[in-house]
C-alpha cells in the first residue's frame, strides 16, 4: 500500500490565507499520499466560517470549542492521524508545500526519524526584523546548548516525523512552548535528526504576523522547563 503524509495545520484567525494555503497544501507534488488535518483554534474572524464549508476527500476538518493556542492546535491533529509520516504546516503562507518532497527524502530513505526544515541554511528568504533574528538565534543556541545538538533554527514550523515518532512524543505544551517541547523530548530519545534548507516568505505584522517577544520569553522557560522537569 502507498505510504501517506499527514499535514498538521494549526488555524487562529487566518481568514486571508486559509483558502490559499489548503490549496498550495492540496496542489503540491508528492510521491506519497496525503491526507491534511486542519484544527481550528475557535478562530473569531470568519476562518471558521470557511472551514465548516470544506467537505473534500482527503481534508479533515477538527474545530476547538476555545481558543488553546498552537501547542493544542496541533496535539488534537496528532490524535487524527493515520499516516506513516506528519509535518506540521502553519497556516499562513510563510511556508511553501513545494518543499515537502526535500523534507520527507530523509525520512523515506530510512536516514532520520525527525527532519527539521531550516530557515538558516541560505534558502531564499524574506529581509525582515532583525530583533527576531537575533531572538531565534539566542533561542534555538540556548536550545541546543542545553539538549547537546546543533541545530540551525530550532523555532522552524516545518518539523517532519515519522507518525510513530510523533506520537510517542506525548506532548504537553498548549501554545508556542511546543517547539522547544518537540526539540528537547526527540533530543532526549536520541532520534536520528536531519535539518534541510528551506525558504521562508516570512510575514510582517501588518499582514497578520502574531508572535510577540512575549513568546520569545515563554519559550526560553519552555526550553528549560522540558530540559530539566
Ligand atoms: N498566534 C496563534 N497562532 C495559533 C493559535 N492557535 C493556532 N495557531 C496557528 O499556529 C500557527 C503559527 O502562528 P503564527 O501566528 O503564524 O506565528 P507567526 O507567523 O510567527 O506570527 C498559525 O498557523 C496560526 O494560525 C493561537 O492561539 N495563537
Ligand atoms: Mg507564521
Amino acid at each position: 500500500m502507498a505510504q501517506k503524509l499527514s499535514i498538521l495545520m494549526p488555524v487562529y484567525n487566518e481568514v486571508n490565507t486559509i483558502e490559499e494555503i489548503i490549496r498550495r497544501v492540496m496542489a503540491a507534488e508528492l510521491l506519497l499520499e496525503r491526507e491534511l488535518i486542519i484544527v481550528d483554534d475557535c478562530s473569531k474572524d470568519g476562518t471558521r466560517d470557511k472551514l465548516q464549508k470544506i467537505n473534500q476527500p482527503g481534508i479533515k476538518v477538527l474545530f476547538h470549542e476555545h481558543n488553546k493556542g498552537k501547542g493544542a492546535a496541533v496535539r488534537t491533529a496528532i490524535g487524527a492521524i493515520t499516516g506513516d509520516f506528519a509535518i506540521i504546516q502553519d497556516a499562513d503562507l510563510e511556508y511553501d508545500p513545494r518543499e515537502y518532497g526535500k523534507l520527507l527524502e530523509p525520512l523515506l530513505d530510512g536516514r532520520a526519524d525527525v527532519v527539521y526544515g531550516s530557515r538558516f541554511l541560505g534558502g531564499p528568504h524574506r529581509v525582515l526584523y532583525f530583533w527576531h533574528y537575533v531572538g531565534n538565534q539566542f533561542l534555538t543556541t540556548f536550545s541546543n546548548a542545553i539538549n547537546n545538538i546543533n541545530l540551525s533554527d530550532m523555532e522552524t514550523c516545518y518539523k517532519a516525523f515519522k507518525a510513530d515518532v510523533m506520537r510517542s512524543l506525548d506532548l504537553k505544551s498548549n501554545r508556542f512552548g511546543i517547539e522547544p517541547e518537540i526539540t528537547a523530548k526527540v533530543a532526549r530519545r536520541h532520534c536520528r535528526i536531519y535539518e534541510v534548507p528551506i525558504s521562508y516568505s516570512g510575514r510582517g505584522y501588518e499582514e497578520g504576523k502574531k508572535i510577540t517577544w512575549k513568546d520569545g520569553l515563554s519559550a526560553l522557560w519552555c526550553i528549560i522547563k522540558f530540559r530539566f522537569f
